[in-house]
């Protein structure tokens, strides 16, 4: 049975499972899991995981949640190219420094640019109070110069002259609030000649491939005007305003 992958494209850690999976020609199943339909909570899905979040990774009887785990067991298991993430400890160490620093900084602030500029206007039909998006907006700034002074630099990939897994996250990432049309990388020449090296090295066809959807999320009041607006959805927009 070929191994099944849980996704939705339009979540950052479903990319970096589906580009890995992709880039390393490893064969998967693409489950769809419709999280604007709120499928996450469905019967079906809570069979797989009880956390109700993508990726799910379901190997035979094996399942696992977390994307970073996800990567890592299929590197183990399918003996991606060291590069990914290398044996050698302190090259293995500066993966596992980006790959924990991601999660509170620029996942936490490229999400929340994402949702006020591209899910909340989809779903109230009004925009984000000002002071809200500017304050928003000002910590994704903060977390995107800490990443390029610290975790880039001036190499070419974040521990050196070779990709690995903290670029693939670290791209999947900055890329989820660019679709709504903040371009992150406009006067950053370090950033986007970085963004670039890493499309070259995976192909651009594959990158665009993971990256459609959240391209088009213009597209998301339609969306919702044809589904109707799932309940988890309207609480998740009251604790955010609360
Ligand atoms: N730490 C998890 C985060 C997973 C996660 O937050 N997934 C989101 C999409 S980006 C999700 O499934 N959300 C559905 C929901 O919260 O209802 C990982 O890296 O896999």
């Amino acid at each position: 049975m070929p191994l099944e992958l849980y996704l939705d494209l339009h979540s950052q850690p479903c990319r970096s499972v589906f580009l890995f999976a992709k880039i390393n020609t490893i064969p998967f199943e693409f489950k769809t899991v419709d999280l604007s339909a709120g499928e996450q909570y469905g019967e079906e899905f809570g069979k797989v995981s009880i956390i109700r979040k993508v990726p799910v990774l379901k190997d035979g009887d094996f399942i696992l949640t977390e994307s970073i785990a996800i990567l890592q067991y299929l590197g183990a298991k399918h003996r991606t190219p060291d590069h990914w993430y290398p044996a050698d400890l302190q090259k293995r160490a500066l993966v596992d420094e980006f790959l924990s620093w991601q999660h509170t900084n620029i996942r936490t602030h490229g999400s929340k640019v994402f949702w006020f500029r591209g899910v909340l206007p989809a779903v109230t039909g009004a925009p984000v109070p000002k002071e809200k998006m500017d304050a928003a907006v000002e910590d994704l700034n903060a977390s995107l110069k800490t990443f390029e002074d610290k975790f880039l630099q001036s190499r070419p990939f974040i521990i050196g002259d070779k990709i690995s897994l903290a670029d693939l996250v670290a791209i999947v990432e900055i890329m989820q609030p660019v679709g709504t049309g903040l371009d992150v990388f406009q006067g950053r020449p370090a950033l986007s000649a970085w963004r670039d090296r890493i499309k070259k090295e995976i192909s651009v066809e594959v990158f665009d491939e993971a990256h459609k959807v959240i391209m088009n999320v213009d597209t998301l009041p339609q969306t919702f005007e044809n589904k109707g607006l799932p309940e988890f959805l309207k609480l998740r927009i009251q604790k955010m305003f609360n």
